[in-house]
């Protein structure tokens, strides 16, 4: 059980592109377990392995209700293979942007290709809660977050936001 610290905007980590997995090793299933521990714990649905520092494309979501057993999924190496022209809003929130929720739109339904943690392929039709959440660790995957997503007015005031509480912080 290693919940681990989740990295805040404006770290500059949050804008790198992660590495695909080329082994699906110890190291590997023990970051999918501390992301599972972290995620549970924070609490959140989803979770990037570039969240707790680690450049990995490794995305961990659980989309039970909290009265529901749990129902942890692994996306190793995800690639979205095809999106509808039709698309969804949801309002998003992220780990590493606490207490910012904003409408974001997005493919309503996605085509996804990844690995299980036994390195076995599949490919998937995602829509609802878990094509947006997909896409939004996707997103992370490749440095992009949902506040890029909004209007430049409400990202550059979320941005000043939380630079200045970093700098703050730092004293
Ligand atoms: O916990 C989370 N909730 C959420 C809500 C709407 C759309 C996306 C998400 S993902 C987020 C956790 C997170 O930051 N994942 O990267
Ligand atoms: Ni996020």
């Amino acid at each position: 059980m290693s919940v681990r610290p989740i990295i805040i905007l404006p770290d500059p980590r949050l804008r790198l592109v992660s590495e695909p997995v080329t082994a699906i090793d110890d190291d590997i299933r023990r970051l999918v377990e501390d992301m599972f521990d972290t995620m549970y714990d924070a609490p959140g649905i989803g979770l990037a392995a570039i969240q707790i520092g680690v450049p990995k494309r490794v995305v961990t979501v659980d989309l039970a209700k909290k009265d529901e057993p749990r129902a942890p999924q692994v996306f190793i190496n995800p690639e979205i293979l095809a999106r509808s022209e039709e698309t969804s809003v949801y309002e998003e929130g992220c780990l590493s942007i606490p207490d910012v929720h904003e409408d974001v739109e997005r493919p309503a339904r996605i085509r996804v290709r990844y690995l299980d943690l036994d390195g076995k392929p599949h490919e998937i039709e995602a829509d609802g809660l878990l094509a947006t959440c997909l896409q939004h660790e996707i997103d992370h995957l490749n440095g992009i977050l949902f506040i890029d997503h909004i209007s430049k007015l409400k990202r550059d005031r979320i941005l000043k936001k939380f630079a200045k509480a970093a700098k703050r912080a730092a004293g």
